[in-house]
């Protein structure tokens, strides 16, 4: 037994099976995004959604530019250019050399944590300053030209301890570094605190000493627990330091202080929490919660929005979309900022003036059907590799993606034969078609839904019992329990197979079609199958699921039980 365990686990053929995908297809369709509003003058909440969390904003003249975390995704830090902070574009991604961004070896939801991007009119340079927990921690990267899709190799800040540090550039010239860390005693769980270190921008790294600018007498909750995600505003002759606290799950908040002097101190605003969700009865329409991770920015006309994370439970506390980004209007109260009076619900519409409808990227709200026929030169945005990639094992040419069956299994810290998407609905519907044909049990190819190594499907072709077949693996907690196995019919072993996973919220249906079987129609190997799993309630962790292409020829771990659904 144990030898052909080991002989199926690890049958690895002298050239890798290849998996030869014909196009790959996805289609969101959630309620809320039918809602009637008029895109010359309003626009949708989230308006990035999906897996976009921690966002930050900047601006140069009339060019916004946001960028979010990407933890264990390369590449890593996407960024956006919009001129009306609604309609955005895709510029690319920050660290996309494998020589910014060293993923190697990371659990999924480690990597990149938040990122802070910010404009020095100075020097007339752009900074983005993050952590690659479990890497090599804080380190920022510059660049002339956001556009240039070119930033710097890492510069990296060893004094900068812990995580969220963001850059505050004063009339002075003078560079500061603000970011999260522990208190020298922790008097309660969670307890961190928000510190100020000088940068020199000539020199390129920090000077001086560090400075307290908030600890634990913040006094709108018992204990502020996890102050984080700071960053720091000069308005009208008075600093702005705001910051999350709550921790980023339901009792997430966003919290505001003034002060005279950069360096503090820093008083709690009147009006505090300036945002959160909190407090909102449990059932209400488009409900949105775990609001928090502020980034303020002023527009040309002097008008102030805030982007921030939140998320958009199915049901109770279970998402699979992970953190989004959304924006509302600031208003100011007495000089204080407030982005929603307490209470109030987070809008799916909002009304803004000066929007330039249908300049942006048409794939980051609202309901639509993305589609990649693996005709472009390059590939496609969208997709993202599991850890930084190793080895050439995807090729895009002539309308195919053709992916190597690699010894990589997506249950491991490794790079597996994996490109995923993001699930930006909670009604989604992905398709692809491929041709693959597996040569054992351990060889297996088709599509993946991902939230992280321990908690995803994989849907495939492989062998089983010494038949082409396919199958629908569950795995929760690190447990893989096949579901379904539909055995093939001989003539159908060889030729393409379209494969389709339906996701309506907490369930989905996992269904293939192929062309002399059944007529071609779709046969449904699974329905009604708890997705939950792959919720950030069930799985824990900060990203969010994403869908795709995989193939493997390795079943590690052990080869799973078939249990009764
Ligand atoms: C992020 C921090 C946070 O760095 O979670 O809870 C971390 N809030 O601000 C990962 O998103």
């Amino acid at each position: 037994m144990v030898a052909s365990l080991v002989t199926a686990a690890t049958a690895v053929s002298a050239a890798p099976n290849r998996a030869v995908f014909d196009h790959f297809e996805y289609t969101g369709n959630d309620a809320r995004f039918t809602v009637a509003f008029d895109p010359a003058k309003q626009y949708l909440n989230p308006i990035v959604a999906g897996f976009w969390p921690d966002p930050s904003i900047c601006r140069k003249g009339d060019d916004f530019y946001l960028v979010n975390s990407s933890f264990g995704y390369f590449p890593g830090v996407p960024i956006f250019h919009s001129r009306d902070l609604v309609n955005w574009t895709p510029l690319g991604h920050v660290l996309n050399r494998p020589s910014q961004l060293d993923l190697t070896g990371l659990r999924h939801s480690r990597g990149i944590y938040a990122p802070a991007i910010e404009y020095n009119p100075h020097n007339d340079t752009f900074y983005m300053i993050t952590t690659s927990t479990d890497g090599v921690w804080n380190f920022l990267v510059k660049t002339k030209d956001p556009h240039s899709g070119v930033w710097s190799d890492p510069i990296l800040l060893p004094e900068v301890f812990d995580i969220d540090p963001s850059m505050f550039f004063d009339d002075d010239g003078r560079a500061w570094i603000v970011h999260r860390t522990d208190p020298p005693l922790l008097r309660f769980p969670n307890h961190k605190q928000i510190v100020l270190r000088e940068y020199d921008t000539e020199r390129d790294c920090t000077i001086g000493p560090q400075i307290v600018l908030v600890e634990e007498s913040l006094s709108w909750l018992p204990r502020p627990q996890y102050i984080e995600g700071p960053h720091i505003y000069k308005i009208n002759g008075r600093y702005h330091l705001i910051a999350a606290e709550g921790g980023t799950w339901e009792q997430h908040a966003e919290v505001a202080l003034t002060a005279d002097n950069v360096r503090g101190p820093y008083k709690s605003n009147p009006v505090n929490p300036i945002l959160t969700q909190r407090d909102l009865p449990e059932a209400r329409p488009d409900k949105v919660t775990t609001t928090g991770h502020l980034d303020f920015i002023q527009d040309a006309r002097g008008e102030w929005w805030g982007v921030f994370l939140a998320c958009r439970p199915y049901e109770g506390d279970f998402y699979n979309t992970g953190r989004e980004t959304f924006l509302l209007p600031v208003e100011w109260k007495d000089g204080y900022p407030v982005v929603l009076e307490k209470e109030r619900a987070v809008p799916t519409v909002v009304n803004k003036n000066e929007l330039y409808p249908g300049t942006g990227y048409p794939y980051l709200t609202g309901n639509f059907t993305w589609r990649d026929e693996f005709d472009a030169p390059r590939l496609d945005y969208e997709w993202m590799f599991i850890r930084t990639p190793r080895g050439e094992w995807w090729r895009q040419s002539g309308g195919k993606m053709t992916i190597d069956a690699l010894p990589r299994s997506i249950y491991t810290l490794d790079n597996p034969a994996y490109l995923g998407r993001r699930q930006q609905h909670q009604v989604f519907e992905a398709t692809t078609s491929l041709e693959f044909s597996p040569a054992n049990s351990a060889q297996l190819a088709g599509m993946a839904y991902f939230q992280n190594e321990r908690f995803c499907f994989v849907f495939g072709k492989t062998v089983v019992d010494g038949k082409v077949s396919v199958v629908l693996d569950r795995t929760e907690n690190g447990v893989t329990k096949r579901i379904a196995v539909v055995p093939l019919p001989e003539r159908e072993a060889d030729v393409p197979l379209r494969m389709r996973i339906s996701v309506d919220k907490g369930t989905g249906s996992f269904s293939f079609a192929c062309p002399h079987h059944a007529g071609g129609t779709w046969h449904t190997v699974a329905e009604g199958v708890d997705v939950k799993n792959l919720s950030t309630h069930t799985a824990g962790g900060f990203v969010g699921a994403t869908v795709g292409m995989y193939a493997t020829c390795t079943s590690i771990p052990p080869l799973p039980e078939i249990v009764e659904r």
